[in-house]
């Protein structure tokens, strides 16, 4: 009867190793896609406005550069506790105001390909690149 119980404990220990060892061949797999957050995903299923690209700003910054299909959605998430604004540099081609501490919004890319710099209007130090293409 102890036997027993021994042995199952060292199958369970076994297995529980193996199992560990799971999460070192996720984390190979997780390198291949560090882009996750950024890649235009050809969306499936909701069909209601699903942003092709996010842009996260952190820490007064845009974060990597994003690239979208013309006339993309465009998501913006604000980490930071201050309010934020996309706002392209020249012409009115978008501009965004996100409220902070995880606000988001979304505005429509650009029909005509091009690379659209874009700024805050509250802090002019702060630069970004949307490539539409
Ligand atoms: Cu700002």
């Amino acid at each position: 009867m102890k036997a027993i119980q021994v042995r199952a404990a060292v199958l369970l220990m076994a297995a529980f190793l193996l199992g560990g060892c799971a999460p070192g061949g996720g984390s190979s797999g997780a390198a291949t896609s560090p882009a996750a957050g950024v890649t235009a995903a050809p969306a499936t299923g909701a069909a209601t406005a699903t942003a092709a690209a996010t842009i996260t700003i952190k820490n007064f910054d845009f974060g990597t550069p994003v690239t979208v299909a013309p006339g993309a959605v465009v998501m913006v998430t604000n980490m930071d506790s201050a309010a934020h604004t996309v706002t392209a540099d020249q012409g009115s081609a978008f501009d965004v105001d996100v409220r902070g501490s995880g606000g988001t919004a979304t505005f429509t890319a650009p029909s005509a390909p091009g690379t659209y710099p874009y700024h805050c209007t509250y802090h002019p130090n702060m630069h970004g690149t949307l490539t539409v293409k």
